[in-house]
């Protein structure tokens, strides 16, 4: 979790180095393209699913200078020698393609590779060297943001029959993130106050989400982060959390038990401004004397936050 965790914090810290790439992304030295670089660590098809919400796909690569960017910008965040990082590469019957669509022209695969198991493609960044590895393998990944979106995850024709799937597409909506180790769908809406946020998650059948654990709040943090500091302080996430109901008692408002808390230096602390609802920092804070980041605040609830996520239950199939 360590690993995690400094991923993340490193991801935070990353900063746009061209104006034309989105938020949180950056621009490749050696082609148009924007990446946005995951820590979170992931399935395949989850991976590429994560993707798609920032209407793009997990990366292609044409090119050995793009290949080395990417070997040289992931050992700068990972500062790890040993991890694979997913790229978009997939087995399509007999033949590797792209989950953008390209066809692939460019491979470097290491000694011996692609080994007959794997059936999607991870570069190693402290060599440049791919690997195939199992499309059910978690690992971190790779986005190339920009470009018309492929839908892998709507489609059954790219999945090889030998393949045992336990993905998303079997639990939820297809634009809605599944996270298996409580076996619920996240999406991420943007720009309401509290009571407008937990409306729109119930028109779903779902609530804004509560947390139970740390790795769910790194997960709440990672899907909704922008990787660029916060400036103001309504730049940040609600969570499910508020005292809305009774007076200083807070509850969940999909009325999970209260049995995790991450609250930040001071707070709570708004004993005297009435209703309050709870944010999570889910970036760092410019200048910030405490380190709020992933951590809770409770504020005013009539203000309007740059995001939330909904959570729902997955589907059984
Ligand atoms: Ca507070």
């Amino acid at each position: 979790m360590n690993y995690i965790a400094s991923v993340i914090i490193l991801l935070a810290n990353f900063k746009n180095a061209i104006g034309a790439c989105p938020i949180g992304s950056l621009q490749g030295t050696e082609s148009n393209s924007c990446y946005k670089f995951f820590g979170s660590i992931t399935n395949f098809y989850d991976a590429q699913a994560q993707c798609e919400k920032t209407y793009g796909n997990l990366t292609s690569v044409h090119d050995s200078f793009t290949n080395a960017f990417l070997a040289r910008t992931l050992m700068e965040i990972m500062q790890d020698t040993t991890s694979k990082v997913l790229l978009g590469g997939f087995k399509k019957g007999v033949n590797w393609t792209w989950t953008d669509g390209s066809s692939m022209v460019y491979t470097n695969w290491a000694k011996g590779e692609p080994n007959a198991n794997g059936n999607c493609i991870a570069i190693q960044p402290s060599n440049n060297q791919w690997y195939a590895v199992d499309l059910n393998l978690n690992s971190p990944y790779v986005c190339e943001v920009g470009g018309p979106v492929n839908s892998i995850t709507t489609s059954t024709a790219v999945i090889p029959s030998n393949t045992p799937i336990n993905t998303c597409i079997d639990h939820c909506e297809s634009d809605w993130i599944y996270y298996d180790r409580n076996s619920f769908c996240y999406k991420v809406f943007y720009n309401a106050n509290w009571t407008s946020a937990e409306e729109l998650c119930r028109t779903y059948g779902a609530h804004i989400s509560s947390i139970h654990d740390i790795d769910e709040n790194y997960f709440i943090t990672n899907i909704t982060q922008t990787g660029r500091n916060v400036d103001d302080y309504v730049d940040v996430i609600w969570i499910g959390l508020s005292d809305i109901n009774i007076n200083y008692t807070f509850r969940w408002s999909d009325g999970t038990p209260f049995d995790f808390t991450n609250w930040s230096p001071g707070n709570p602390d708004q004993t005297n401004y009435g209703n309050r609802c709870v944010i999570l920092y889910p970036d760092k804070v410019t200048s910030d004397t405490w380190d709020h980041y992933q951590l809770w605040d409770d504020w005013d609830c009539d203000k309007y936050m740059r995001a939330f996520a909904c959570k729902k239950p997955a589907r059984r199939p």
